[in-house]
């Protein structure tokens, strides 16, 4: 017998592609297992890498960016074409609590196509050396208890994998935020690449205008265009990257709500604020947070993994739900790469071209920090999905 297929949910770019309101023929289809929902790419970039040395030439202009809506999509493979459908950011999911359990996967961000559904339980991520090669390495690192479940490589449809474990599988009405680690979200060669070929993108200068229309320089605005690595840093001042070591991308809430505008949410403050709002008022969730990522602190001290590999664009993962349940793992591999033998990275200590130092102990400790002052400073009126569930 066929097992059963895990939905996934995808993040879209807006405007591409034509809405239609959902119907409940769909809902319906979805709660029978219809739908997978798919991830495409999104300004959040949570945990779609595809190959770090080709991303920045691959990707057209109106792959680039996402505002937060979700895409289902049909997971009968019958060869006719049914169509997508779209759903608007702030959605209330009109699911009983087992439709909604069986819908449990959602999926940030990544780039477009990245994630097909697998057996329950599991995802399908697209294959990348790189990731592989870091899932391998963390088989036997201290770093293994905070990493998605991975299960080797599956071909699907003429196309590689990696088989994961589905992270939000042991939640009801998960709430997920992701946060990417690091001081820099770029690689090194890339900078050089850039130097060397200097490839302005247009896509990345909407983007930057979309944000501040006095970020691209006089010449920047003339040719339209700014380079990746250029973006790249102008995103990491704008937001808390360069001041904290860590920045939000997005969140999904349990009402269905998602949020992808924190662009320039810098400031320690801004950052509390929007922890205050995730966890909804819960501060047993907060702890339960500062205890997990404590222990990933702990682990990565004596990771050789860690000590050996350049994390870049990695991100952590935060899921709780109205029962008190809460995680966060360690995710996006896919521009993470080993040093030369005999090499190691502190993490902590400031990054200047050559040493390759990413910042992500130092991110993690700050991030640390501010979630327990977030604690301290108590987090204002309970708002939880448990509210949701019982008019369900
Ligand atoms: C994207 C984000 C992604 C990055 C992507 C950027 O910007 O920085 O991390 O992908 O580059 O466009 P934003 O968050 O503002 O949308 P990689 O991490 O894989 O490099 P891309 O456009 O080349 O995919």
């Amino acid at each position: 017998m066929d097992a059963p297929q895990v939905p996934h949910v995808t993040i879209t770019p807006e405007g591409g592609g034509s809405p239609r309101e959902m119907r409940q023929e769909d809902w319906d289809d979805a709660a029978e297992g219809n739908l997978r929902r798919k991830l495409s790419n999104s300004s959040m970039s949570s945990t779609g890498s595809s190959a770090v040395e080709s991303e920045d030439d691959l990707l057209s202009d109106n792959e680039s960016k996402s505002e937060g809506i979700i895409t289902l999509e049909h997971l009968v493979d019958s060869g006719e074409s049914k169509p997508w459908w779209k759903l608007k950011a702030i959605v209330h999911w009109p699911f009983s609590v087992t439709q909604r359990r069986k819908l449990s996967w959602v999926q940030l961000a990544g780039h477009k196509g990245n994630f097909k559904a697998a057996d329950e339980g599991n995802i399908l991520k697209r294959f990348s050396e790189n990731e592989m090669q870091c899932f391998e390495k963390l088989r036997d690192d201290a770093l293994l208890p905070f990493v998605p479940g991975y299960h080797g490589t599956v071909e699907k449809d003429g196309e590689s994998f990696l088989h994961m474990t589905d992270l939000l599988v042991n939640f009801d009405l998960p709430n997920v935020m992701d946060c990417k680690m690091g001081v820099r979200t770029y690689l090194e060669e890339e900078l050089v690449r850039a130097r060397e070929r200097p490839k302005p993108r247009e896509d990345l200068y909407k983007k930057m205008v979309e944000v501040d229309s006095d970020g691209p320089t006089a010449q920047e605005h003339s040719q339209r265009g700014v380079t990746k690595p250029r973006y790249m840093q102008w995103r990491e001042s704008m937001s808390s990257t360069n001041t904290l070591g860590f920045r939000i991308e997005g969140i999904k809430k349990c009402d269905g709500t998602c949020r992808t505008d924190f662009k320039r949410t810098r400031s320690r403050q801004d950052v509390i604020q929007v922890f205050k709002d995730f966890v909804g008022g819960n501060v047993n969730i907060i702890k339960s947070y500062v205890s997990r990522l404590t222990e990933i602190k702990q682990a990565m001290k004596t990771s050789q993994f860690f000590r050996q590999h350049e994390i870049i664009g990695s991100s952590l993962l935060f899921i709780h739900d109205h029962t008190g349940n809460a995680q966060v793992w360690i995710i996006d591999f896919g521009k993470t790469t080993a040093l030369p033998p005999g090499h190691t990275l502190k993490h902590d200590i400031p990054w200047k071209e050559g040493n390759r130092e990413d910042g992500y102990l130092w991110g993690l400790e700050n991030l640390i920090r501010t979630l327990e002052s977030v604690g301290d400073q108590g987090t204002g009126g309970e708002t939880f999905c448990s509210v949701t569930r019982a008019n369900s």
